[in-house]
C-alpha cells in the first residue's frame, strides 16, 4: 500500500511539474512517460461502506397534524398561490414564501383594501408584512406566524401591496377559524 501511495504521490508530483512546466523550458527532457498511472485502478475496495441498512423508515408520521404546519406560498407576476388558505387561531405556522416572478414583491396578511380603504391603510394594519427588499426575484423567505384570536373575526387576505400588482390580482382570500 505504501508503495502505491508513493507511486501516486510521484505521479501527482510529476503531473504538477508538467502542468507548471510552462516556466521551465529546460525540463523538456523530463521523464514525461507516465505509464505508471495504472496502479490507481487498484481500489475496488471502496464498496464496503455500503454496510448501513440502518436507514429506518422515519416516515412513520401521518403528517395530518393541524397543530403546526408549513405553508408554501408562491408569488408570481402577478399572482399569489398558497398550499393552505384556511388557518386556525393559535397554531404556529411556518410560511415559506417564494418569489417565482421576475419582479420584486411584498407579502402581507391584511384586511382587503376594499375594507380598509387604501393600500397604505392595509399595510398599516397588516398582521404580517414582509417587505419587498426581502422578496426580490427568486428569493425564498421563511416566516413563523401565529394568528391571534382577533383574526378569527376578520376578513383577511394574503396580498402584495404594490398598487399595480394588487390590482392585477395579487391577493388571495384566507379564512381563519377559532
Ligand atoms: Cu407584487
Amino acid at each position: 500500500m505504501k508503495r502505491i501511495a508513493l507511486l501516486v504521490t510521484v505521479v501527482v508530483a510529476m503531473l504538477f511539474v508538467t502542468a507548471c512546466g510552462g516556466s521551465a523550458p529546460a525540463a523538456t527532457q523530463a521523464p514525461v512517460s507516465l505509464p505508471s498511472v495504472q496502479p490507481v485502478t487498484a481500489e475496488p475496495s471502496v464498496q464496503p461502506v455500503t454496510t448501513e441498512p440502518s436507514v429506518q423508515p422515519v416516515a412513520t408520521e401521518p403528517a395530518t397534524t393541524a397543530n403546526s404546519a408549513e405553508v408554501a406560498i408562491t408569488l408570481d407576476d402577478n399572482t399569489i398561490n398558497s398550499s393552505l388558505t384556511t388557518f386556525q387561531v393559535g397554531v404556529p405556522y411556518t410560511f415559506v414564501i417564494t418569489n417565482a416572478g421576475a419582479r420584486a414583491h411584498n407579502f402581507n396578511i391584511t384586511q382587503p383594501v376594499s375594507v380598509v380603504g387604501s393600500l397604505d391603510a392595509a399595510l398599516q394594519t397588516a398582521l404580517l408584512a414582509v417587505p419587498k427588499s426581502e422578496l426580490n426575484s427568486g428569493a425564498k423567505v421563511t416566516v413563523q406566524f401565529t394568528f391571534p384570536d382577533t383574526a378569527a373575526s376578520m376578513q383577511l387576505e394574503f396580498s402584495c401591496l404594490i398598487t399595480r400588482h394588487y390590482n392585477d390580482g395579487m391577493k388571495l382570500a384566507i379564512t381563519v377559524t377559532q
